[in-house]
């Protein structure tokens, strides 16, 4: 159960936490591009002191409502954060894209990792992952990150997440994608309900069953303000505990903003899954 990422090779059985880097401007930081390159680099530093495997570097935001980002401009907020984290540090740089453009320089700029939340749905994706010949991460979601917690609907969200990922990983392989080359990843909070969410959490196993080696992101996610009445930013006590209970259930990556607290909290999970 290994996987290359460039020069790194991790065994997939063992979980990982993949540090949550955004590099979207908001509005009151007008630091100019140089000050957020600083930034974005001290945050990177720190996430690899605390234990990240990878930093996920992201440049446009998927939150609903959130300004449309034109190519060049994600191309110009993410490139230079991806090459200068891949220069100075020893850590997997994934980019957070769905468009293929900053797929191919970011990993030709020394990205190891492709992650995508639309499946490589967008025109030319599927191909530029093939070429970029890194991992690539498809993850679920219904409809589009703009409407899609207006009004989730399944039958069974277990089996219809099941056979998306899987006509998807049929795609890419398709489209010439390495099959040791993809994770999987259900999509927590993307086009879901609390009830789907915890439904999915609950049979993570099952979705191992596919093949593919997991990734999930639930840290600060508003599933976990529905559980305890949590605002944003007192989120941290429920993230871990459902990064805990992914580990335990086989999530390969972890995806958190509180690398740290995150690295400890799946160190206990898979002390306790190697005691067995
Ligand atoms: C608004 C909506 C802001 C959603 C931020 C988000 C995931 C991801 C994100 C995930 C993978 C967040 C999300 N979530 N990539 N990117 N899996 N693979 O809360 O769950 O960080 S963005």
């Amino acid at each position: 159960m290994k996987m290359k990422f460039r020069g790194q090779v991790l065994d997939m059985s063992r979980s990982h936490v993949m540090g949550v880097l955004n590099v979207t401007p908001d509005s009151f930081s007008d630091g100019g591009r140089f000050n957020q390159q600083d930034a974005a680099l001290l945050q990177a530093r720190q996430m690899v002191a605390d234990g990240a495997t990878f930093v996920d570097v992201g440049g446009e935001s998927t939150r609903p409502g959130a300004a449309k980002v034109s190519v060049q401009e994600e191309l110009d907020r993410v490139c230079p954060v991806v090459e200068t984290i891949g220069r100075e540090l020893d850590v997997i740089v994934s980019v957070d894209t769905s468009t293929p453009e900053v797929m191919s320089q970011a990993v030709e700029l020394g990205a190891g990792l492709i992650n995508d939340v639309r499946a490589l749905g967008r025109d030319g994706a599927m191909a530029a992952a093939a070429n970029a010949g890194v991992p690539v991460c498809i993850m679920h979601i219904q409809g589009e990150p703009e409407n899609m917690q207006d009004q989730p609907e399944y039958q069974n969200v277990l089996r219809e997440v099941g056979e998306f990922l899987t006509h998807r990983v049929r795609a890419a392989i398709q489209a010439g994608v390495d099959a040791q080359n993809i994770i999987l990843d259900p999509g927590f909070g993307f086009g879901k309900t609390l009830e789907h969410n915890l439904r999915l959490l609950a049979s993570l196993d099952q979705l191992q069953a596919l093949g593919h080696p997991l990734l999930v992101g639930m840290s600060r996610k508003s599933m976990l303000g529905h559980i305890t009445g949590r605002d944003l930013n007192e989120r941290l006590p429920a993230s871990l505990a459902a990064a805990t209970i992914s580990a335990m259930k086989g999530a390969s990556i972890v995806r958190a903003h509180d690398v740290r607290e995150t690295v400890d909290a799946i160190r206990v999970a898979m002390a306790v899954k190697e005691a067995v």
